[in-house]
This record gives C-alpha cells, sequence and structure tokens, in this order.
C-alpha cells in the first residue's frame, strides 16, 4: 500500500493520502528557532531546545495522533459548516476531503479541496529568524460567492521546559497570561520576572512568544484554551468554531492558545491570501519588528526562495544519477536532509524523543558529523572542535555535550563507572574524514581544551582516546566495555571485555598510525602498530568461534556469543567490525560474513543478534528487556546497517552490499507503507525483526545513527567517491547489474564531474580513471589535477598494474 511518492526534482515527498500508518514528520527552522510539523499539521515549536524552549505544544501520544498542531479551520458562514485546511483535526470523510501533502527541505505544504474551497497552505521558518510563517491561499473553485470564516489555532505551553508544562500543573497553572493588543496575541509565562526571554537561563527569565494574523482583519479572538475548544469539546469540533462566536477569552493561568479570526468573502473564482506569524519574544518588541519587515506576502516569498536555496545548495553537494531511482531519492535528496537534521538535533526532537536528551550526544554527534562533511565542512569542523573539547584527560568523554552550558577546562570528571567506553573512538572515523574534506593536515596540530583540565593537539586527543581504552584492558587483553559500548544495553561489569571496542580500537590505532605518518611522527606511528599487533594476537586467541567472532568476554569470564551459545549466539557488530577494522583474516572475513547471512540477514536489513536473549542475566545485558526481535534485542538496528554495507564493498562484494542497502532503504518500502507504517523517505533507528509478529515496521524516524552510515556506506563506499588528504578517490563497488552511474561533487570548492562506466558488470575495481582526458594510475585523483568542472571518467574491470 502506498501514500505518496517522491518528487525528486521538487525535493519534496509528496502525500497523496493524509490517514498515514504513523504520523509522517518534517522539520522547520534551525538550531535558534526549531520546529517539527506532520503531514496533519500536528507538531511544536521550540525556541534553541526542545526541553528548554518549548513553547507550542504538542501531547505526546495522542489519541487521536499528534495533535495539537498549526491549525486553520474555515467555517462556511452560511451553512455552518466547517473543516480544517489540513485533514486533521476536523477529519472530513476522504471521498469529500481532498488533500496532499508536500514535505520539502525545512517546509511543508498543505492543498486541500472541500466544498468548492481550495486552500493551500505553507508552513516554514525563514533562515535565522525567531519567527515561523503560516501563509494560506483560499480560494473559491464553486459558482456562487462563499462568506468563510478563518480561525487560527495554535496551543501555547505553560512552561518553556516540557516536565514543567506537562506534569508540574500545581505551579505551571498558574504563571502563564495570554493577552491580545494591537492584533498580536501575547503568551508570557512567568511575566513578573526580568524579560530577557531570550537568556539561556531559563530560570529567573520570563518566557515570551506572540502571534498575529495578517492580510485580512482580524474579527475575533480566543486565548483560552478551554473556551476555544471547550472543556469536553475536541480539537476536532472546537467550541468556538462550531458556534461560530468568538469571546475575547483571555487567560490568567490555565491553558492558553492563539485562535485569532478573520472573515473572508469569495466570489467564484476568487483567492485570498492570509499570513500568521509565531514568534519567540515580546509581541510589542520582536513581534513588531518581525511583522514591519517580514510580512509583506512578496517578502514572503522571497524568504522561501532563500530557503529553498540554502538547503538546495547543502544538498547538492553530492548528487547522483544511478539505474535506481530509490537510491537517487536517498541520496540526493532525503538522507542528505536526514542526516543534517539528524546532525542539528542529534536525538533531541522529534515526535519520539520528547526534548528529554538535551543536548548532542557525544557518541551519537561523532558520528552524525561524518555524513554531513561534503555539505557543510566548515560548520562540522566547528562541531567536532566542540566534541573534541567534551573529551576529558583521561581519554573517557562526557555523555552529552551541551553546546550552550558547555565549560571545556571547568567540567568535573564523572565517576569511573560510569565512562563509556566507545565515545572517543568514533574519532577516527571522522576527525580523518574532516581532514579529507578540507585538506587541512595541520588540524591534528590544532590545540584544543580537554572537559575538565588540561588541553593538547588534536593528533594528542587521538592519542589520549586510545590510551583509554589500552590502559583499561581486561584479564583476555580485550578492551573493556565499561558502562556501555556501542550497544547501551551491553554491561559487562567494569572488567568485562567488550570485542566491539577491541575492533575499533584495533581501527583506531590503524588510522592513528596512518595520522603519525603524514605528520613525520615514526616513533608515534610505530607505538600504534606494536599496539595493533599485541592486540591482534589477543583477538585471535580468544575470540573466534568457528564460524563467528564473539561479542564479548564478561568480567566473571563467561563467553558471550560463540556458535554454541543458546541465545545471543551471534552478534552482528562484531563480524562487520572484524572486517572494518582489518582484523579478521581472508578467511575469517569471508566465513564470518557468510554466517551473517544465514543467521542474521532479513528482507528489512540484519538483526543485531541471533537468537534473541531470554535468560542472560539483565545486568550484563539489558536487552532482555526488550520484546524479543525489537531494538537491542535481536531486532533490526538500524544504525549498524551502513557498516554492514561497508564490510561487504571492502571484500569487493557489490551486489552483497547493495541488497543490504536495499533491505535498509526506506524508499523500497514506499509501496509497502503498511509493513513498514513510518516515513519512507527517512530512516528509523530500528526495525522489528522475524521474532516479531511485526516484523519489517520500522520505529524512531529521524534521529538515529542510521542515517549518517546509510549516507556515508552509500556514497563513501558503493559510489566509491571519497575526500582524503591527498585528493578525492574513486573506487566504487557497484552491483554487478548497473552499467555505471554519474555523480556530481562539491570537494575543497570544486564541482567535480564523475561518470562511472561499468561495461562488464564488475563489482569492483578500477580498470582505468582519467580526469580531464588524463589519465591517473589507481584510485586517488591528487587535489592539484582537479580544477572547478574536472571531469573525472572511470572505467570498472579488472585493475591494470600501474605502468602496464
Ligand atoms: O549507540 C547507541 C546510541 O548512542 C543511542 N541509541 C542506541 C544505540 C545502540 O545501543
Amino acid at each position: 500500500m502506498k501514500y505518496g511518492h517522491f518528487d525528486d526534482d521538487a525535493r519534496e515527498y509528496v502525500i497523496t493520502r493524509p490517514d498515514t500508518p504513523r504520523s509522517w514528520t518534517n522539520y522547520l527552522g534551525t538550531t535558534e528557532y526549531g520546529a517539527i510539523i506532520s503531514n496533519n499539521a500536528g507538531g511544536y515549536s521550540f525556541f534553541r531546545s526542545a526541553s528548554e524552549g518549548r513553547f507550542t505544544r504538542l501531547r505526546f501520544n495522542n489519541v487521536p495522533m499528534d495533535q495539537p498542531g498549526r491549525y486553520f479551520y474555515l467555517r462556511d458562514q452560511e451553512s455552518g459548516d466547517f473543516w480544517s485546511t489540513s485533514w486533521q483535526p476536523v477529519g472530513k470523510p476522504l471521498d469529500e476531503y481532498k488533500t496532499t501533502c508536500r514535505h520539502g527541505t525545512a517546509y511543508t505544504s498543505i492543498e486541500s479541496e472541500y466544498s468548492d474551497i481550495k486552500t493551500e497552505t505553507l508552513y516554514f521558518v525563514p533562515v535565522g529568524q525567531k519567527f515561523e510563517y503560516w501563509k494560506l491561499k483560499v480560494t473559491n473553485t464553486g459558482s456562487a460567492p462563499r462568506k468563510l470564516s478563518v480561525f487560527t489555532y495554535c496551543e501555547f505551553t505553560n512552561h518553556w521546559n516540557i516536565d514543567q508544562d506537562q506534569f508540574n500543573l500545581q505551579y505551571s497553572q498558574y504563571i502563564g497570561k495570554a493577552t491580545y493588543q494591537d492584533g498580536f496575541a501575547q503568551m508570557a509565562v512567568n511575566d513578573n520576572l526580568p524579560h530577557d526571554w531570550a537568556s539561556i537561563k531559563r530560570d529567573g527569565n520570563a518566557m515570551l512568544s506572540w502571534t498575529t494574523l495578517l492580510g485580512s482583519p482580524i474579527t475575533g479572538y480566543d486565548l483560552s484554551r478551554e473556551t476555544f475548544i471547550g472543556t469536553y469539546g475536541s480539537y476536532a469540533k472546537p467550541d468556538v468554531v462550531a458556534s461560530g462566536e468568538s469571546t475575547g477569552s483571555t487567560t490568567y493561568g490555565e491553558n492558553s492558545c492563539s485562535a485569532l479570526r478573520t472573515e473572508i468573502e469569495l466570489a467564484p473564482g476568487e483567492s485570498k491570501e492570509l499570513l500568521v506569524m509565531i514568534g519567540v519574544g515580546k509581541a510589542s518588541i520582536e513581534g513588531k519588528a518581525a511583522v514591519e519587515e517580514f510580512s509583506s506576502l512578496e517578502r514572503v516569498d522571497a524568504e522561501f526562495a532563500k530557503l529553498k536555496d540554502f538547503w538546495h545548495s547543502r544538498l547538492g553537494a553530492l548528487t547522483a544519477k544511478t539505474p535506481d531511482a530509490d537510491f537517487d531519492s536517498m541520496v540526493n535528496v532525503w538522507n542528505a536532509y536526514n542526516s543534517l537534521i539528524t546532525y542539528t538535533w542529534s536525538r533531541s526532537a522529534s515526535f519520539v524523543y520528547g526534548g528529554h536528551r538535551n543536548g548532542l550526544g557525544f557518541r551519537d554527534t561523532v558520528q552524525d558529523i561524518i555524513a554531513v562533511l561534503p555539505a557543510i565542512p566548515e560548520e562540522a569542523g566547528k562541531r567536532l572542535e566542540l566534541m573534541l573539547t567534551g573529551q576529558f584527560s583521561n581519554g573517557g568523554a562526557l555523555p552529552v555535550v551541551k553546546p550552550f552550558d558547555h565549560e571545556p577546562g571547568n567540567t568535573p570528571m564523572p565517576p569511573k563507572e560510569e565512562f563509556r567506553s566507545d565515545d572517543c573512538l568514533w574519532f577516527f572515523n571522522t576527525v580523518p574524514a574532516y581532514v579529507g574534506e578540507t585538506g587541512d593536515l595541520d588540524f591534528y596540530n590544532k590545540v584544543l581544551p580537554y572537559a575538565d583540565e588540561g588541553e593538547a593537539t588534536v593528533l594528542g586527543h587521538l592519542r589520549r582516546a586510545l590510551e583509554f581504552n589500552l590502559e583499561r584492558s581486561g584479564a583476555n587483553g580485550i578492551p573493556c566495555g565499561l558502562a556501555a559500548d556501542w550497544n547501551d544495553c551491553l554491561k559487562l561489569g567494569y572488567n568485562g571485555e567488550s570485542l566491539f571496542v577491541g575492533f575499533q580500537v584495533r581501527y583506531g590505532l590503524g588510522v592513528y598510525a596512518d595520522i603519525a605518518n603524514k605528520l613525520n611522527l615514526p616513533e608515534e606511528a610505530e607505538w600504534a602498530l606494536l599496539q595493533q599487533k599485541i592486540l591482534d594476537a589477543a583477538i585471535q586467541k580468544t575470540c573466534w568461534s568457528k564460524d563467528r567472532f564473539i561479542w564479548a568476554i564478561a568480567d566473571d569470564g563467561t563467553v558471550y556469543g560463540t556458535h554454541d551459545s543458546k541465545e545471543g549466539a551471534i552478534y552482528l557488530n562484531t563480524q562487520i567490525w572484524a572486517v572494518i577494522s582489518g582484523a579478521a583474516t581472508e578467511e575469517q572475513a569471508r566465513i564470518c560474513m557468510e554466517s551473517v547471512k544465514e543467521h542474521l540477514a532479513t528482507d528489512y536489513g540484519a538483526q543485531l543478534c541471533a537468537p534473541p536473549v531470554e535468560t542472560m542475566p539483565v545486568e550484563i545485558m539489558a536487552a532482555r528487556l526488550f520484546n524479543a526481535g525489537t531494538k537491542e534485542n535481536a531486532g533490526i538496528f538500524n544504525h549498524p546497517q551502513g557498516w554492514v554495507v561497508m564490510a561487504e564493498a571492502m571484500l569487493g562484494k557489490g551486489d552483497s552490499a547493495y541488497e543490504y542497502y536495499n533491505a535498509f532503504n526506506p524508499a523500497k518500502f514506499n509501496d509497502k507503507a503498511e509493513i513498514r507504517q513510518s516515513e519512507p523517505y527517512v530512516h528509523c533507528q530500528s526495525t522489528h525483526a522475524r521474532y516479531s509478529p511485526m516484523h519489517g515496521a520500522a520505529r524512531l524516524p529521524w534521529l538515529s545513527g542510521t542515517s549518517a552510515w546509510a549516507y556515508y556506506s552509500s556514497t563513501a563506499y558503493i559510489l566509491g567517491i571519497k575526500a582524503e588528504l591527498e585528493g578525492l578517490r574513486i573506487d566504487p563497488c557497484l552491483p554487478s547489474s548497473w552499467p555505471g552511474y554519474e555523480a556530481t561533487r562539491l570537494f575543497r570548492g570544486m564541482n567535480i564531474n564523475i561518470t562511472v562506466k561499468n561495461p562488464d558488470g564488475a563489482e569492483t575495481g578500477v580498470a582505468s580513471l582519467t580526469v580531464d582526458g588524463q589519465t591517473i594510475d589507481g584510485t586517488l585523483v591528487p587535489t592539484d589535477k582537479l580544477k572547478d568542472g574536472s571531469q573525472i571518467e572511470v572505467i570498472m574491470g579488472a585493475a591494470v598494474p600501474a605502468g602496464a
């Protein structure tokens, strides 16, 4: 079953049936003013933080779902019939109500037609501003003149802190006041406090927001939710809309909303345009200034064009034209956009994340950066520096970096039991990728503070990261899992050993040696390679079990993930990272990847483990808390799916890499939306596995490491386009059915055109490579051979030895 389609030319996803199986959402705004909107206009807005800056309300996990939101109600003054410009909340029968929602890059538009009235709404936050627009065009498509009342609706929170708003009602129901003056609704929380509303110190300052309606005189208003909706009313049938009588209500505590009203008369064929503006600040200052400068319809159009340019130029950093339209939709638009949104909001703001994860999850963000480097290298570099200052001088890291509060050099070191083992190991993926993108080798010499005290060069930070794990190795010489490794559920006891961390350390040591060589520090490289050798020996001695790598050894010596284990007998991450890290021998790599295929692969992605955990001690394997076949308990965790693609590509298996990619490519399930249920245009954190009766149902859209690794694996491994310090590498690993592809890649300010031809159906290998007609040996195009507009042409096939 399908509910919509991709419109890649417009860079939009078009939802043609509004009764989607779940809310299909989109993001508006930036880190200053963020907002989320569903295909039925449900959602909320926040200033800087989804937990500390939430000023309009969505009631999470509600029935009906995703309410309230940003609504326009229309009421026919003659018949009394009323509806909303989005299908919900009124929810007219779908045989009478036609609607299409277009989710674009940080904007959403909804076009609907009911009762001979066509409405077009457009929602967006102009770039860099602290307000949002809702633009509405109403057209009379019938043959009779019409008189309509239009009511706007959004619901204010009673406190910008979500817990205060939702749960601490004995306080928060007494602190808000909504007032109406000069065409503005003003919501003031803690109005008695100083009006320093933009301060990041929420306590001690008022929280102020405003709305207004323009384009037609305001003829009435209601700011009391109880009055507008009615104490036993509903968003589907608000008392005021049903009666057609606005009351002029304001609030003194209780619940506030902004329901502004106007009347429009439309001759047949006539259209009228209205504009709602909602923002943070004082109506009489920030509201007035925004209206003065931004409220003309010409300005709205100009801001919309600017917004599109802003996003489309970012997405244009890498474009591909392959034989697979679903692959292209993701790479060119949705996976790139998803990664930028995930990078922006980490795990803090969605319809699933209510805001409690406030700030940048350390390991999450370091990984998220890898996908946005082609689009925003400078900005991502600043974020990377911020994360490096979240590392403590012992080499471990803060679990979450809060950009507005972070004080490097001044953060108390947590107790040793609270450190996770993998946090800083992700630097070994992201830091070289950043240096590759920018060509800035000197970045490794940049001095940055530690979170607690002291400072080091970036290279010093990397060395400290490795030492952190090497100093915390267990009885078998494998690094300890500590509070958790990548897998939040794995708790092996402080001295229990995690092979995934072992592989990450091995990978990191190799990367470190490579960097040290580039910096002409042979002793550093030697140190790293020696540590790697010692670690390799420990891995080979204890961690191979017949046809797989184990996953861990608890501190009581119990080995998890052996071929004869009753549960959790095979763990995805240690097989694929054995390959990625280079720890597996050629034979082990082949065998363990075959085991992945045999025991873990499904039509919707590879399961994290099998069989599910049912009796393992919950103190060791907290995944047992999850229903079998979900999340970390043998669910299809999507975050590692990109690593599976990378591992297969590293083994030269293009068909297999593509098959694994397709299994979790959301676009491939566009026509099976009743199974996947979540948005077909964004990645989800996990999918129900075959142990679940809901096999294939994907959950937790948008904010997950899945997006970054899906993007990175598809672009750097399948397409094989990778920015390296010395130049641009083109080393594709394609499905044998692809005759090639074309791509463009922005690289250090130059637009590079790439054509890959695959005449013999090779899966890997470059037979020849030319740049602007000049032949290059190997797969790396040196930067000095490139200029803006360069044309790289690659013919795949058996590699021709250099000089042959
Ligand atoms: O690695 C974690 C991530 O940091 C948060 N979500 C779950 C993942 C796996 O446990």
